[in-house]
């Protein structure tokens, strides 16, 4: 059985603060019809996909920011993407700001199968920003004010993408930067990781500087060693452009298990990109270099999972035997 398919990113462009989640929707679904058009199965959107990036604005009152999120999924606003993407016949990766009925809140993603059931469902682990206002920082991030780190660990399912199966894992924009949550999903032989964004094009953190070619430069290539180091596919999806008056960049890619980049979209709005994966090649990494049952050595890894800061390491000076 062939084990191919079309994967599409489908790229935003900015989603202003004023604009309802209508406005998002109807592009999302011209985004969805597109790839369909180009032959995709599989259409990944950004991080927080139905606003704008909201943790850029600080709200006190917690009960007052309830407008972000989705309170159940589909709901009438997002209704839209679920028909079309059984008309369609495409699966859909979807990012948004989620509030569960006893008032949790978390930053999630899905996976929904075209017949329109959630096949996979994550809540991001790494919450980067902060929780209260911070007056150092030109913009605010306040991811730790508005989510709660994810309960659900990095799943993954083998689930029909297209007209094959394949292991499906999801992450959420900073959580690209963690080899430990590649990883967790590469030990669970995940094949597609699918992961939306939201990154300033700037580091807003004014704590130093970091040249601004880089911030692409290094989103790149933590996607690019993800795939790699665990013989998996990516596609990495932003949300892009001038939002509220601040810029995100684009540069949304597709993975395949050698690192390489298989398309890039270059326009920072909307826009789709396409290629092709087969899932056979994830086989070559995994049998040979990535075999983890014959290489990996867990008895060393133990500060990984005990140890959450850096220590410094014990100092030698010269004439100090070791
Ligand atoms: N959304 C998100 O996780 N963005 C971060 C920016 C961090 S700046 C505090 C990222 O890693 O791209």
């Amino acid at each position: 059985m062939s084990r191919k398919t079309v994967l599409a990113a489908a790229q935003l462009g900015p989603i202003q603060r004023a604009e309802g989640r209508g406005v998002a929707v109807g592009r999302m679904v011209r985004l969805m019809e597109k790839a369909h058009s180009m032959g995709a199965e599989v259409v990944v959107f950004p991080e927080l996909a139905l606003t704008t990036f909201f943790p850029r604005w600080y709200e006190e009152d917690l009960n007052r920011a309830d407008h972000w999120y989705e309170h159940a999924l589909p709901s009438n606003e997002t209704a839209p993407l679920f028909e079309a993407a059984r008309k369609l016949g495409i699966g859909f990766h979807l990012g948004y700001a989620e509030k569960t009925p006893d008032g949790r809140r978390f930053n999630t993603a899905v996976y929904v199968h075209p017949s329109g059931e959630v096949a996979l469902k994550y809540r991001k682990v790494h919450l980067p920003g902060h929780k209260e206002y911070d007056p150092v920082r030109k913009v605010q991030h306040l991811e730790k004010r508005y989510f709660e780190p994810g309960d659900l660990g990095f799943p993954v399912v083998r689930a029909p993408v297209g007209g094959t199966e394949a292991n499906l894992g999801l992450l959420i924009c900073n959580d690209r930067r963690w080899p430990e949550a590649w990883r967790v999903l590469g030990l669970q032989q995940v094949e597609l990781v699918m992961l939306g964004y939201n990154t300033p094009s700037l580091n807003m953190e004014n704590r130093g500087f970091e040249a601004h070619h880089l911030r692409v430069e290094h989103s790149q290539l933590s996607i690019r060693a993800g795939c790699y180091q665990n013989a998996c596919y990516a596609v990495a999806t932003a949300k892009a452009g001038t939002e509220d008056g601040h810029e995100l960049f684009g540069h949304s890619v597709i993975v395949n298990p050698q690192g390489e980049i298989l398309a890039q979209a270059t326009t920072w709005d909307d826009e789709v990109i396409v290629a092709e994966a087969d899932f056979t090649r994830c086989e070559l990494g995994r049998s040979t270099i990535f075999d983890f049952a014959r290489h990996r050595r867990p008895e060393h890894y133990a500060r990984i999972v005990e140890q959450v800061g850096s220590e410094a390491p014990p100092v030698w000076r010269p004439g100090q035997s070791s």
